[in-house]
């Protein structure tokens, strides 16, 4: 991935060449992982791994899951939060700073899987490179299938799903912080959910959580699915 200058213009950091991310660029556990590397403006390589491909992740990781790092020393490390946390100690200054948030966090356990079920047979459908070739998608297709049961069905039951969903949309408006405080582990958690969201036309945020989404999609330099919404 080619560098991107830093948000201020400035330099951009080089870190070793040896680091390298493994993802999909739908998934919400490596959102976590590219928010840190955009916060800190690292020159990160990122690698999409293809759906389907077993392959990759059981040779690096001895299972199939992303996010995966490459350390500088060459070992490789899982689960989302965990590299948020190694790749913020590995290039000082530290980004997380403040406290977790109790009531977001409580948030977000209770929004993750109703946010997630309404992104995920949009994410099926959607243009990501870990979707390239027809293998790919058919795979990633039955994964979610056999995680969440029909997916047709799930967009066709989008109304309902949405209106369950507003209730939790209505909360976050009194709990959502400011935009552009100190970084904590509750933005890691509560960003992913609005970014997944993002692919589903029908939802929208409350004018406080929109202000703070973009705000953070501004501060990790990253992109929504918004362009691909349905
Ligand atoms: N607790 C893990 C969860 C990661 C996870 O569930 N990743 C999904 C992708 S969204 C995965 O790898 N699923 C297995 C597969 O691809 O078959 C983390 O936070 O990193």
């Amino acid at each position: 991935m080619p560098s991107q200058p830093g948000h201020d213009g400035g330099p951009v950091r080089d870190p070793d060449a040896s680091m390298k991310l493994y993802i999909y660029q739908h998934c919400p556990f490596c959102c976590r992982t590219l928010m840190i590397r955009g916060l800190k403006q690292l020159d990160l390589p990122v690698e999409v791994i293809m759906e389907g491909d077993a392959e990759t992740p059981t040779r690096l990781v001895g299972k199939k899951a992303v996010p995966i790092l490459r350390k500088r020393d060459g070992s490789h490390m899982t689960e989302s939060m965990d590299i948020v946390h190694y790749l913020d100690e590995a290039f000082p200054p530290r980004a997380i700073t403040a406290a977790p948030v109790p009531a977001i966090d409580d948030w977000a356990s209770r929004a993750f899987k109703p946010a997630i079920t309404l992104a995920v047979p949009r994410f099926t459908r959607g243009r990501f490179a870990e979707l390239a070739t027809p293998q790919a998608r058919a795979a990633y297709t039955e994964r979610e299938t056999r995680a969440f049961g029909d997916l047709q069905a799930l967009l066709d039951s989008t109304g309902e799903q949405v209106a369950a969903l507003q209730p939790l949309l209505d909360e976050l408006e009194g709990i959502v912080p400011a935009p552009g405080g100190a970084i904590g582990d509750s933005d890691f958690l509560l960003f992913p959910i609005l970014r997944s969201l993002s692919i589903v036309a029908a939802v929208r945020l409350g004018p406080k959580a929109r202000a703070w989404y973009e705000a953070m999609l501004q501060r990790t330099g990253m992109a929504d699915f918004s362009d691909q919404a349905s």
